[in-house]
Protein backbone atom coordinates (compact mmCIF):
# COMPACT_ATOMS: atom_id res chain seq x y z
CA UNK A 1 0.00 0.00 0.00
CA UNK A 2 3.30 2.69 1.15
CA UNK A 3 3.98 1.97 -2.91
CA UNK A 4 0.34 3.15 -4.35
CA UNK A 5 1.43 6.53 -1.82
CA UNK A 6 4.94 6.83 -3.24
CA UNK A 7 3.58 6.32 -7.05
CA UNK A 8 0.62 8.52 -6.41
CA UNK A 9 3.20 11.58 -5.07
CA UNK A 10 5.24 11.05 -8.06
CA UNK A 11 2.27 11.39 -10.40
CA UNK A 12 1.15 14.74 -8.67
CA UNK A 13 4.48 15.92 -9.12
CA UNK A 14 4.69 14.99 -12.89
CA UNK A 15 1.72 16.92 -13.74
CA UNK A 16 3.65 20.14 -12.27
CA UNK A 17 6.85 19.04 -13.95
CA UNK A 18 5.73 18.19 -17.02
CA UNK A 19 2.67 18.89 -18.38
CA UNK A 20 3.52 21.98 -20.70
CA UNK A 21 1.00 23.52 -23.11
CA UNK A 22 2.44 22.33 -25.74
CA UNK A 23 3.26 18.89 -24.74
CA UNK A 24 0.06 17.27 -26.12
CA UNK A 25 1.64 14.45 -28.39
CA UNK A 26 -0.48 12.15 -26.96
CA UNK A 27 -3.16 13.35 -28.50
CA UNK A 28 -2.57 12.57 -31.90
CA UNK A 29 -1.49 8.86 -32.42
CA UNK A 30 -3.30 6.34 -32.49
CA UNK A 31 -5.81 7.63 -30.93
CA UNK A 32 -6.79 10.30 -33.94
CA UNK A 33 -7.01 8.06 -36.64
CA UNK A 34 -10.04 6.12 -35.15
CA UNK A 35 -12.38 8.74 -36.42
CA UNK A 36 -11.94 7.78 -39.83
CA UNK A 37 -13.16 10.85 -42.50
CA UNK A 38 -12.92 13.79 -39.75
CA UNK A 39 -10.62 16.23 -40.64
CA UNK A 40 -8.49 18.56 -38.10
CA UNK A 41 -8.30 15.44 -34.78
CA UNK A 42 -5.99 16.11 -33.09
CA UNK A 43 -3.06 18.48 -34.97
CA UNK A 44 -1.25 20.43 -32.32
CA UNK A 45 -0.39 22.61 -35.33
CA UNK A 46 -3.60 22.75 -37.30
CA UNK A 47 -3.75 26.60 -38.47
CA UNK A 48 -0.63 26.58 -40.27
CA UNK A 49 -2.19 26.51 -43.07
CA UNK A 50 -1.15 25.25 -47.01
CA UNK A 51 -0.97 21.59 -45.82
CA UNK A 52 -4.06 19.86 -46.65
CA UNK A 53 -2.99 16.53 -45.51
CA UNK A 54 -1.39 17.38 -41.58
CA UNK A 55 1.40 14.20 -40.79
CA UNK A 56 -0.64 12.72 -37.97
CA UNK A 57 1.71 11.39 -35.99
CA UNK A 58 3.10 14.19 -34.12
CA UNK A 59 6.25 13.93 -31.72
CA UNK A 60 5.67 10.24 -30.84
CA UNK A 61 6.71 9.59 -27.62
CA UNK A 62 9.90 7.62 -27.64
CA UNK A 63 10.60 3.98 -25.93
CA UNK A 64 13.58 3.78 -24.33
CA UNK A 65 15.41 0.86 -22.20
CA UNK A 66 13.92 0.33 -18.64
CA UNK A 67 17.29 1.12 -17.23
CA UNK A 68 17.37 4.64 -19.19
CA UNK A 69 14.29 5.20 -16.91
CA UNK A 70 15.28 7.79 -13.94
CA UNK A 71 13.56 6.76 -10.55
CA UNK A 72 10.57 9.40 -11.20
CA UNK A 73 9.96 7.79 -14.78
CA UNK A 74 9.93 4.40 -13.00
CA UNK A 75 7.50 5.37 -10.72
CA UNK A 76 5.49 6.83 -13.35
CA UNK A 77 5.00 4.22 -15.75
CA UNK A 78 4.31 1.61 -13.09
CA UNK A 79 2.09 4.09 -11.27
CA UNK A 80 0.21 4.38 -14.87
CA UNK A 81 -0.23 0.29 -15.06
CA UNK A 82 -1.77 0.35 -11.70
CA UNK A 83 -4.42 2.93 -13.12
CA UNK A 84 -5.32 0.60 -15.36
CA UNK A 85 -6.67 -1.88 -13.02
CA UNK A 86 -8.73 1.05 -11.72
CA UNK A 87 -10.76 1.50 -15.28
CA UNK A 88 -13.67 0.05 -16.28
CA UNK A 89 -13.66 -3.26 -18.49
CA UNK A 90 -14.66 -2.43 -22.40
CA UNK A 91 -14.02 -6.07 -23.14
CA UNK A 92 -17.01 -8.88 -23.41
CA UNK A 93 -15.09 -11.63 -21.77
CA UNK A 94 -16.43 -13.15 -18.33
CA UNK A 95 -14.20 -12.66 -15.43
CA UNK A 96 -12.87 -9.40 -16.67
CA UNK A 97 -12.95 -6.76 -13.95
CA UNK A 98 -11.08 -3.84 -15.47
CA UNK A 99 -9.18 -2.25 -18.12
CA UNK A 100 -5.62 -4.31 -17.66
CA UNK A 101 -7.88 -7.49 -17.64
CA UNK A 102 -9.59 -6.29 -20.85
CA UNK A 103 -5.62 -6.98 -22.86
CA UNK A 104 -4.95 -10.35 -21.07
CA UNK A 105 -8.40 -11.85 -22.20
CA UNK A 106 -7.93 -10.67 -25.41
CA UNK A 107 -4.95 -12.16 -25.72
CA UNK A 108 -6.20 -15.33 -24.32
CA UNK A 109 -9.37 -15.60 -26.70
CA UNK A 110 -6.95 -15.06 -29.81
CA UNK A 111 -4.06 -17.01 -28.60
CA UNK A 112 -4.75 -20.20 -30.62
CA UNK A 113 -4.53 -18.22 -34.03
CA UNK A 114 -1.95 -15.54 -33.29
CA UNK A 115 1.05 -17.53 -32.91
CA UNK A 116 3.26 -18.98 -35.57
CA UNK A 117 1.38 -17.53 -38.39
CA UNK A 118 3.08 -14.03 -40.34
CA UNK A 119 1.11 -11.55 -38.55
CA UNK A 120 2.43 -12.81 -35.50
CA UNK A 121 4.91 -9.61 -34.32
CA UNK A 122 2.58 -7.11 -36.21
CA UNK A 123 -0.62 -8.65 -33.84
CA UNK A 124 1.43 -7.47 -31.10
CA UNK A 125 2.80 -4.47 -32.10
CA UNK A 126 -0.78 -3.23 -32.52
CA UNK A 127 -1.82 -5.02 -29.08
CA UNK A 128 1.35 -2.74 -27.14
CA UNK A 129 0.72 0.22 -28.83
CA UNK A 130 -2.60 0.19 -27.63
CA UNK A 131 -1.73 -0.53 -24.43
CA UNK A 132 0.69 2.67 -24.20
CA UNK A 133 -1.97 4.15 -25.46
CA UNK A 134 -3.94 3.40 -23.10
CA UNK A 135 -1.41 4.56 -20.50
CA UNK A 136 -0.91 7.83 -21.72
CA UNK A 137 -4.18 8.94 -23.22
CA UNK A 138 -6.73 7.38 -20.10
CA UNK A 139 -3.96 6.89 -17.15
CA UNK A 140 -2.01 10.63 -17.35
CA UNK A 141 1.62 8.58 -18.30
CA UNK A 142 3.64 11.28 -20.13
CA UNK A 143 5.94 8.76 -21.01
CA UNK A 144 6.38 5.69 -24.05
CA UNK A 145 6.35 2.22 -23.40
CA UNK A 146 9.65 1.04 -22.14
CA UNK A 147 11.15 -1.97 -22.54
CA UNK A 148 13.56 -4.63 -21.34
CA UNK A 149 16.58 -5.69 -23.99
CA UNK A 150 17.72 -8.74 -22.20
CA UNK A 151 20.12 -9.06 -23.94
CA UNK A 152 22.12 -6.94 -21.91
CA UNK A 153 21.76 -9.29 -19.04
CA UNK A 154 22.35 -12.82 -20.54
CA UNK A 155 25.59 -14.68 -19.28
CA UNK A 156 27.35 -17.13 -21.40
CA UNK A 157 27.22 -19.19 -18.45
CA UNK A 158 23.92 -21.17 -18.71
CA UNK A 159 23.00 -21.56 -14.80
CA UNK A 160 24.05 -17.88 -14.44
CA UNK A 161 21.08 -16.11 -11.66
CA UNK A 162 23.14 -12.61 -12.59
CA UNK A 163 20.53 -11.78 -15.38
CA UNK A 164 17.44 -11.91 -12.71
CA UNK A 165 19.65 -9.37 -10.33
CA UNK A 166 18.98 -6.73 -13.51
CA UNK A 167 16.91 -3.31 -12.32
CA UNK A 168 13.89 -4.59 -13.77
CA UNK A 169 13.19 -7.27 -11.35
CA UNK A 170 13.71 -4.65 -8.15
CA UNK A 171 11.75 -5.33 -5.48
CA UNK A 172 11.29 -1.51 -5.23
CA UNK A 173 11.36 0.25 -7.78
CA UNK A 174 10.44 -2.46 -10.56
CA UNK A 175 8.82 -5.24 -11.25
CA UNK A 176 9.76 -7.88 -8.43
CA UNK A 177 11.44 -10.70 -8.28
CA UNK A 178 11.13 -14.62 -8.56
CA UNK A 179 8.04 -16.25 -7.00
CA UNK A 180 9.00 -19.18 -4.24
CA UNK A 181 9.60 -22.01 -5.14
CA UNK A 182 6.68 -24.91 -5.90
CA UNK A 183 6.59 -28.31 -7.40
CA UNK A 184 4.68 -28.71 -10.78
CA UNK A 185 2.77 -31.91 -11.51
CA UNK A 186 3.44 -33.67 -14.66
CA UNK A 187 0.49 -32.47 -16.22
CA UNK A 188 1.72 -28.58 -15.75
CA UNK A 189 5.25 -29.53 -17.14
CA UNK A 190 4.60 -31.31 -20.37
CA UNK A 191 7.51 -30.56 -21.64
CA UNK A 192 9.48 -31.68 -18.52
CA UNK A 193 10.91 -28.36 -18.38
CA UNK A 194 14.21 -28.82 -15.96
CA UNK A 195 16.09 -25.95 -14.03
CA UNK A 196 12.65 -24.44 -12.29
CA UNK A 197 13.42 -22.14 -9.68
CA UNK A 198 10.17 -20.44 -8.17
CA UNK A 199 6.10 -20.77 -9.39
CA UNK A 200 4.71 -18.90 -6.48
CA UNK A 201 3.54 -15.64 -6.46
CA UNK A 202 5.89 -12.47 -7.57
CA UNK A 203 7.94 -11.59 -4.24
CA UNK A 204 8.32 -7.35 -3.88
CA UNK A 205 7.69 -4.65 -7.08
CA UNK A 206 4.75 -2.99 -7.78
CA UNK A 207 2.65 -6.33 -8.70
CA UNK A 208 3.30 -7.70 -5.54
CA UNK A 209 0.04 -9.73 -3.82
CA UNK A 210 -1.70 -6.84 -2.11
CA UNK A 211 -0.80 -4.17 -4.28
CA UNK A 212 -2.07 -6.18 -7.95
CA UNK A 213 -4.23 -9.05 -8.91
CA UNK A 214 -5.37 -10.33 -12.06
CA UNK A 215 -8.35 -11.23 -12.62
CA UNK A 216 -9.19 -13.28 -15.66
CA UNK A 217 -10.30 -16.11 -16.08
CA UNK A 218 -10.23 -16.16 -11.89
CA UNK A 219 -8.41 -14.43 -9.93
CA UNK A 220 -4.59 -14.73 -9.15
CA UNK A 221 -1.36 -13.13 -7.86
CA UNK A 222 1.57 -12.57 -11.17
CA UNK A 223 3.33 -15.69 -10.71
CA UNK A 224 6.92 -16.18 -11.82
CA UNK A 225 9.41 -19.49 -11.98
CA UNK A 226 12.27 -18.29 -12.87
CA UNK A 227 14.59 -20.78 -15.61
CA UNK A 228 18.22 -19.34 -15.32
CA UNK A 229 19.35 -21.75 -18.72
CA UNK A 230 16.28 -20.93 -20.55
CA UNK A 231 16.95 -17.01 -19.95
CA UNK A 232 20.46 -16.94 -20.27
CA UNK A 233 20.58 -18.87 -23.77
CA UNK A 234 17.65 -17.70 -25.40
CA UNK A 235 18.03 -14.15 -24.82
CA UNK A 236 21.59 -13.79 -26.09
CA UNK A 237 22.43 -11.21 -28.62
CA UNK A 238 23.79 -13.10 -31.21
CA UNK A 239 20.31 -15.02 -31.58
CA UNK A 240 19.22 -11.22 -32.36
CA UNK A 241 21.67 -10.83 -34.49
CA UNK A 242 20.39 -14.10 -36.44
CA UNK A 243 17.05 -12.98 -36.62
CA UNK A 244 17.90 -9.38 -37.44
CA UNK A 245 19.98 -10.57 -40.26
CA UNK A 246 17.09 -12.53 -42.01
CA UNK A 247 16.78 -11.02 -45.56
CA UNK A 248 12.65 -10.62 -45.82
CA UNK A 249 9.49 -10.44 -43.89
CA UNK A 250 8.44 -14.06 -43.93
CA UNK A 251 11.87 -15.24 -42.95
CA UNK A 252 12.10 -12.60 -40.18
CA UNK A 253 8.95 -13.33 -38.75
CA UNK A 254 9.86 -17.29 -38.81
CA UNK A 255 13.27 -16.56 -37.28
CA UNK A 256 11.92 -14.90 -34.40
CA UNK A 257 9.37 -17.58 -33.14
CA UNK A 258 11.45 -20.70 -34.12
CA UNK A 259 9.72 -23.83 -33.08
CA UNK A 260 7.53 -24.56 -30.57
CA UNK A 261 9.76 -26.91 -28.55
CA UNK A 262 12.70 -25.98 -26.18
CA UNK A 263 15.46 -27.87 -28.37
CA UNK A 264 16.02 -25.25 -29.63
CA UNK A 265 16.68 -21.52 -28.57
CA UNK A 266 14.02 -18.48 -29.99
CA UNK A 267 14.31 -14.88 -28.70
CA UNK A 268 10.15 -14.63 -27.84
CA UNK A 269 10.68 -18.02 -25.60
CA UNK A 270 13.43 -15.86 -23.44
CA UNK A 271 10.84 -13.50 -21.86
CA UNK A 272 8.58 -15.72 -21.80
CA UNK A 273 9.92 -19.19 -20.20
CA UNK A 274 13.20 -17.74 -18.86
CA UNK A 275 11.02 -15.73 -16.82
CA UNK A 276 7.64 -17.56 -16.91
CA UNK A 277 9.30 -21.16 -16.45
CA UNK A 278 6.35 -23.58 -15.82
CA UNK A 279 3.97 -22.08 -13.38
CA UNK A 280 4.70 -18.54 -13.81
CA UNK A 281 2.22 -16.26 -15.35
CA UNK A 282 4.49 -15.17 -18.41
CA UNK A 283 4.68 -18.68 -19.64
CA UNK A 284 0.90 -19.33 -20.06
CA UNK A 285 0.63 -18.66 -23.74
CA UNK A 286 -2.79 -17.55 -23.35
CA UNK A 287 -2.39 -15.79 -20.31
CA UNK A 288 1.17 -14.59 -20.65
CA UNK A 289 -0.03 -10.32 -20.66
CA UNK A 290 -1.73 -11.42 -17.15
CA UNK A 291 2.15 -10.16 -16.25
CA UNK A 292 3.10 -6.66 -16.67
CA UNK A 293 6.44 -7.74 -17.61
CA UNK A 294 5.04 -8.98 -20.93
CA UNK A 295 4.74 -5.51 -22.11
CA UNK A 296 8.50 -5.07 -21.84
CA UNK A 297 9.47 -8.15 -23.06
CA UNK A 298 7.03 -7.44 -26.67
CA UNK A 299 8.18 -4.14 -26.74
CA UNK A 300 11.80 -5.48 -26.95
CA UNK A 301 11.12 -8.00 -29.65
CA UNK A 302 8.59 -5.06 -31.40
CA UNK A 303 12.36 -2.68 -31.36
CA UNK A 304 13.99 -5.78 -32.92
CA UNK A 305 11.27 -5.64 -35.70
CA UNK A 306 12.11 -2.03 -36.03
CA UNK A 307 15.46 -2.52 -36.01
CA UNK A 308 15.28 -4.72 -39.00
CA UNK A 309 13.00 -2.46 -40.95
CA UNK A 310 15.41 -0.22 -40.95
CA UNK A 311 17.87 -1.41 -42.60
CA UNK A 312 15.90 -1.11 -45.76
CA UNK A 313 12.50 0.58 -45.33
CA UNK A 314 11.40 1.94 -48.71
CA UNK A 315 10.73 -2.17 -48.77
CA UNK A 316 10.35 -3.09 -45.46
CA UNK A 317 7.11 -0.61 -45.00
CA UNK A 318 5.42 -2.61 -47.53
CA UNK A 319 6.57 -6.26 -47.22
CA UNK A 320 4.59 -8.93 -45.31
CA UNK A 321 4.58 -12.84 -45.23
CA UNK A 322 4.59 -16.03 -43.47
CA UNK A 323 0.96 -18.19 -42.59
CA UNK A 324 -2.30 -16.92 -42.04
CA UNK A 325 -2.78 -20.05 -40.52
CA UNK A 326 -0.31 -21.33 -37.22
CA UNK A 327 2.66 -23.92 -38.75
CA UNK A 328 1.41 -24.02 -42.43
CA UNK A 329 4.01 -22.70 -44.18
CA UNK A 330 2.98 -24.19 -47.60
CA UNK A 331 -0.15 -22.75 -47.68
CA UNK A 332 -1.47 -19.39 -47.95
CA UNK A 333 0.11 -16.40 -46.91
CA UNK A 334 -0.47 -12.83 -45.28
CA UNK A 335 -0.50 -9.58 -47.61
CA UNK A 336 -0.39 -5.81 -46.83
CA UNK A 337 -3.73 -5.74 -46.86
CA UNK A 338 -4.56 -9.06 -44.16
CA UNK A 339 -6.75 -7.71 -41.40
CA UNK A 340 -5.98 -7.96 -37.85
CA UNK A 341 -8.28 -7.28 -34.44
CA UNK A 342 -7.64 -6.90 -31.36
CA UNK A 343 -11.32 -7.21 -30.28
CA UNK A 344 -12.62 -4.23 -28.92
CA UNK A 345 -9.60 -2.76 -27.48
CA UNK A 346 -9.20 -0.97 -31.11
CA UNK A 347 -10.57 -1.05 -34.35
CA UNK A 348 -9.27 -3.63 -37.18
CA UNK A 349 -6.39 -2.35 -39.12
CA UNK A 350 -4.12 -3.85 -41.87
CA UNK A 351 -0.72 -4.99 -41.69
CA UNK A 352 0.87 -2.38 -43.72
CA UNK A 353 -0.69 0.24 -41.43
CA UNK A 354 1.18 -1.72 -38.71
CA UNK A 355 4.24 -1.63 -40.65
CA UNK A 356 4.57 2.12 -39.64
CA UNK A 357 5.09 3.34 -36.38
CA UNK A 358 4.90 6.80 -36.99
CA UNK A 359 2.12 6.36 -39.64
CA UNK A 360 -1.98 6.81 -39.63
CA UNK A 361 -2.50 4.64 -36.75
CA UNK A 362 0.54 3.88 -34.70
CA UNK A 363 2.70 7.03 -32.99
CA UNK A 364 5.51 6.21 -31.26
CA UNK A 365 9.41 5.96 -31.47
CA UNK A 366 12.45 4.18 -30.14
CA UNK A 367 15.37 6.17 -28.57
CA UNK A 368 17.59 4.08 -29.30
CA UNK A 369 17.44 1.15 -31.67
CA UNK A 370 21.03 0.06 -30.99
CA UNK A 371 19.96 -0.84 -26.71
CU1 LIG B 1 1.26 -13.48 -27.73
Amino acid sequence: MHLGKVLLSFGALGLGALASPDSRGSGSGIGSSHGHGSSGDGSPHGSDGGNPDPIKCQDPPLRKEWRQLNDFEKAEYLGAVHCLTSLKPISPFKGVVNHYDDFQATHADQTPYIHWVGFFILWHRYFVATYEKALREECQYQGAQPYWNWALDASKDENSTAIFETEIFSKTLGFGGNGKYEEATAEQNPFNLTGRTGGGCVEGGAFAPGLFTRNYPTPDCVRRDFIPWIMNSFAQQSLVDHVQAQDDYTSFARAIENIPSFSEPNIHGSGHFGAGGVLGTLGNSAQSPGDPLFFMHHTNLDRILWGWQLKDLPTRFHQVGGPIVPFDYGGKNVTLDFEVNIGTLAPNVTLEQLLNPQGDILCYGYANVEH
